[in-house]
């Protein structure tokens, strides 16, 4: 067996965003797109003698194919095993899990995490380091400045692989082992929760769905809830993986639950439903009637750390959240006496915190939440909270959520996104407004109290990140947070963060809509938006 050398003209446009190499899947299928940048992430981390890397991915269409390339492109480059999820299937904790179960140097996970798959649909290409999270910006620096002079790549050569059976085989000067990717991370969540409570739970007749969404948790999801949780069969939905994800979007997002929603918003809804995302790091918790939002979800899991057999016994656990995720978690961190930890978008900064042991849970707005049982976001560890919290307090979600805000008063929050913006006039947008000053802003709107630019220095690596977002402070407890979007596959996203408190008493009693519709207006009042992009109004609110 060979390794094989291949030369060609470097590609520019290789520089990882917010979680990753996110493009068209016709970019990635382009001759030696991908090994280019498989190749520059072996360059800027390369792996010391006896190495292990693991692969996998949410199933998207070209996973195969772009699996068995980066094994060939591993072995040539150093690594002595590469661990492939069978199928090439894995979820992105579960990737997680493995990498620092096995010790292993790094992981590959090939998704586009709730971006739409198929030849028409987007790939992508995410590094995690040897903790088991995200590479660091610095090193998605490195991958990017190696790209754009890299002009050739190694392989191993060598018959195809069959990635549906289990086993190892060697290749080249190493080896690949086909392995099972749900037992083993399942095995770590059983270590976390009271799974004999929620077993409790299910057979006292709870009703509940989980939206798999075609995608990878699927088997994940039939395994932890139908098979060791005892859930009913037909409990999980859509729970096949298809390279397409059955034409929709893998995106927890309200249009695309359909199947939930219908069962929710019912006159006899279940008493909990739950989504996860392409690749399984992202969650959705519906209660009867209404969508949790993810900012008071983190929020509730923090309060109720004490029914969590994983925090039980280190409490209080300091909790972080993302710069634009609502204050929700604030206020349970205030009575906690626990610090509040705030970082830019994107689970790489949450990721030295864990491993500093600085916090033990965190979250984020975009339907993101986990701990330190593993260095990534994690959509099922996050459903368990909800099911494992609902049977220790012997509450219907409804009530959990009530007397949440009664104790702590209610974040009113949501999204907008103003989707498929030129770049050029979206970027001079952002930064026209994080040149405004707090007057000049007041007679936009009076309500206007101080303006900042987000600005963040990871106290563990000393990464930086100067333009984490603009945030505005308007009185009456509102907050506006402005940033363009980094996983986008063509043109510019523009996320606008709003939000208002209510405190307990009128927690309870406001109503939403009018709470922050104002507030909507106000903050593309702000931006100036008609006047950059020539658009009116969000593209989608969440
Ligand atoms: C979005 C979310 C961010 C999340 C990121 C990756 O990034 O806002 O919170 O960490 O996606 O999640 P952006 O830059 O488009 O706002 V995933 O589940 O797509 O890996
Ligand atoms: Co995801």
């Amino acid at each position: 067996m060979s390794i094989e050398t291949r030369a060609f003209t470097p590609f520019q446009d290789q520089k990882p965003g917010t979680s990753g190499l996110r493009k068209r899947t016709s970019e990635f299928r382009r001759p030696h797109y991908l090994e280019s940048f498989v190749q520059a992430v072996f360059l800027a981390d390369p792996p010391p003698p006896g190495a292990t890397l693991v692969v996998g991915g949410d199933g998207r269409f070209f996973s195969p194919e772009a699996a068995e390339i980066t094994a060939r492109i591993a072995l040539a480059n150093g690594y002595a095993r590469v661990v492939i999820g069978q199928d090439a299937l894995f979820s992105t904790p579960a990737v997680s899990e493995a990498i620092r179960r096995l010790g292993a140097w790094g992981g590959v996970i090939l998704s586009a995490s709730h971006n739409a798959g198929g030849p028409d649909g987007d790939f992508g290409v995410k590094y995690n380091t040897r903790t088991g999270g995200p590479a660091p910006q610095a090193m998605g620096d490195r991958i990017h400045e190696i790209t754009q002079s890299l002009d050739r790549y190694s392989l191993v050569e060598g018959l195809p692989l069959d990635l549906s059976r289990l086993g190892a085989r060697a290749l080249g000067s190493g080896g690949v082992e086909i392995v099972d990717p749900v037992g083993p991370y399942l095995d770590l969540l059983e270590t976390l929760f009271d799974f004999d409570a929620i077993r409790g739970l299910f057979q006292g007749g709870f009703r509940f769905a989980f939206d798999a969404m075609n995608a990878v948790t699927g088997p994940y999801a039939v395994e932890l809830f139908e098979r060791r949780l005892g859930a009913p069969a037909g409990t999980v939905l859509r729970g096949e993986p298809l390279p397409d994800f059955g034409g929709e979007p893998p995106d927890p997002h309200l249009d695309h639950l359909h199947h939930l929603t219908t069962r929710m918003w019912s006159s006899h809804p279940l008493d909990l439903a739950a989504a996860s995302d392409g690749d399984g790091d992202r969650n959705m918790i519906l209660a009867p009637g209404r969508m949790v939002s993810p900012g008071d979800s983190l929020a509730v899991i923090a309060a109720n750390a004490d029914c969590l057999p994983a925090f039980a016994d280190r409490l209080p656990i300091t909790a972080a959240r993302s710069m634009p995720t609502s204050r929700a978690l604030d206020r349970v961190s205030q009575a906690n006496g626990t610090p509040r930890v705030e970082t830019p978008t994107g689970w790489k900064w949450f990721a030295t915190l864990l491993e500093a042991g600085r916090i033990q849970l965190c979250g984020e707005e975009s339907f993101g939440t986990g701990s330190d049982h593993v260095r990534e976001k994690d959509g099922l560890w996050a459903v368990l909270c909800w099911l494992n919290i609902l049977a220790a307090r012997r509450q219907s979600a409804e009530a959990l959520l009530k007397a949440h805000w009664e104790t702590f008063g209610r974040d009113h929050y949501q999204r907008l996104d103003v989707d498929g913006l030129d770049p050029a006039q979206a970027e001079a947008m952002i930064t026209a407004l994080a040149a405004t000053d707090a007057e000049t802003l007041r007679a936009r709107d009076p309500s206007v109290e101080s303006v900042t630019v987000l600005d963040y220095v990871d106290p563990v690596s000393g990464d930086r990140m100067a333009d984490a977002g603009v945030r505005i402070s308007l009185s009456d407890d509102a907050r506006i947070t402005y940033r363009l979007s980094g996983t986008g596959s063509s043109g510019a996203a523009l996320r606008v963060y709003i939000e208002r408190y209510a405190p307990p008493g009128r927690a309870l009693h406001a109503d939403p809509v009018q709470l922050l519709a104002p507030l909507a207006a106000t903050a593309l009042t702000l931006v100036d938006l008609a006047r950059f992009t020539g658009r009116t109004g969000p593209t989608s609110i969440s």
